[in-house]
């Protein structure tokens, strides 16, 4: 089964569209109005076609790779510090000052010179590194937006680090916190060449970044998972990336079931409900409290029962009280983990507000969604790094079930200081 989305001026229009191009053997899952029309802009809908992948016509643009083909998550990102001075002296230890041994992707180790190369060229190559590095310094000297806590002790040649990772909406004293660090520990040699200090900044940030890696259900027990967030931010499109992942797209085949609470009686059932059928899953509604362990027992043959609740303001406690009366009122053996889902694309201090405001629920795991729309990772850094809490998931798309990333500081980090790149996803 394959999710498509289509968008017109008008639903028929996207619907005209979908029919070229995959004929008439889709199911239309939803229609939205995802842009009202406006002075000098026109109106956007979009619909949401669920299809059997035998059916696609060959004609349509192929699908983009599918998550049990991702790389697995490297060892490192299990790797949870917390303290930032322990972190820089474990990097400044595995690291020889001479030698630098991290993995920073463009980065080439110098091939060691010919035994017999002439002194004269060894002097003219070590002249045109220092020039390299210089142009550099001068290029960023353009920046003009400096710390003016730490400015004065900022070498020149970290002047690229804190002009990325100011610029990717890092909390500034997280950011000033880490350089004061990074100054301290980083051994000596590497402070005179930016391209080490890129990497050893690199290396620290990986380090902080709090990271929880996905383990499936033991046997004979079950995974209870349920997405909080605020209004339109991504959880049941989520909730639906998730429920294919672990129903079809791993190597064991779990059976999932859907729950979705609609205490406010808004109808918010439908949506997920096609996704339920189109993926043939066992769905329970809750609408009132009580309902909710009656719901998760109906669905006790499952591996993964997944609960979609319904958008709240960060302000509405009214929405996020229902929530909790439902966790709160769970007779059932099952511990549910609650994942807050944010949008990247919010600055750190709107994440920490929704943070703060959905934190009665007893938060487990971050999911950030929407990292294809936004240019700045920091924030997303800063909220893990100030709460503590893991990072569980990145959505980084539409597309279900594709869009859906394990989370992994390389890949954050990668994010945070060279730009969102679909394919290193
Ligand atoms: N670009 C982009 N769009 C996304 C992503 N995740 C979800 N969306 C889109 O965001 C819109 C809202 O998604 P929903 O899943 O309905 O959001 P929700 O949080 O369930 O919304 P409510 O139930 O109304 O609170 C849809 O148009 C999705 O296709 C993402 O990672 N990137
Ligand atoms: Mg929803």
């Amino acid at each position: 089964m394959k999710i498509l989305t289509f968008t017109g001026r008008t639903p028929s229009e996207a619907l005209k569209k979908a029919k070229m191009e995959i004929g008439d053997e889709g199911m239309l899952i939803e229609t939205r109005e995802v842009q009202k029309k406006a002075l000098g802009k026109e109106p956007l809908y979009e619909i949401v076609i669920g299809i059997e992948e035998g059916m696609i016509p060959n004609t349509y643009p192929n699908a983009k790779k599918p998550l049990r083909k991702q790389k697995p998550l490297k060892k490192e990102s299990e790797d949870i510090l917390y303290d930032i001075s322990n972190a820089a002296k474990q990097i400044s230890k595995i690291s020889d000052a001479t030698t630098p041994q991290f993995d920073y992707p463009n980065y080439t180790q110098p091939k060691t010179a010919p035994e017999y190369e002439p002194k004269e060229l060894k002097e003219i190559k070590t002249e045109i590194n220092k020039l390299t590095d210089k142009v550099k310094i001068i290029q960023n000297m353009f920046w003009d937006e400096k710390s003016p806590d730490i400015e004065a002790q900022i070498p020149s040649e970290f002047a690229e680090i804190y002009r990325l990772a100011s610029q990717s909406g890092m909390n500034k004293e997280h950011l000033d916190g880490l350089m004061r660090i990074t100054l301290e520990h980083m051994p000596f040699k590497m402070k005179e060449n930016s391209a080490t200090v890129k990497r050893y900044f690199q290396t620290l940030l990986r380090k902080m970044v709090p990271v929880r890696m996905e383990t499936p259900p033991k046997l004979g027990s079950k995974k209870v998972i349920m997405l909080v967030g605020p209004t339109g931010v991504g959880k049941t499109t989520s909730i639906a990336k998730l429920a294919a992942r672990y129903s079809y797209l791993m190597e064991k085949r779990y059976k999932v079931g859907l729950v979705v609470l609609d205490t406010y009686r808004i109808g918010a059932v439908e949506q997920l409900m096609q996704y339920a059928r189109m993926m043939k899953l066992g769905i329970e509604t809750v609408v009132d409290p009580p309902e909710f362990s009656k719901a998760l027992d109906s669905l006790k043959y499952c591996d993964y029962i997944m609960i979609d609740t319904m958008g709240s303001s960060p302000y509405d406690k009214g929405k996020i009280e229902k929530i909790y009366e439902c966790l709160d009122g769970n007779t059932t053996e099952y511990n549910v983990d609650v994942v807050l889902v944010m949008p990247s694309s919010i600055k750190y201090e709107d994440l920490k507000v929704t943070y703060d405001n959905f934190s009665s629920l007893g938060v487990d795991t971050l999911m950030f969604t929407k990292l294809d729309e936004t240019m700045g990772f920091g924030n997303i850094f800063s909220l893990a790094y100030e709460t503590k809490k893991p990072i569980s998931y990145f959505s980084v798309g539409q597309e279900v079930p594709e869009d859906l990333v394990c989370a992994s500081s390389d890949f954050l980090i990668e994010c945070l200081l060279h730009g969102f790149n679909r394919s290193k996803a």
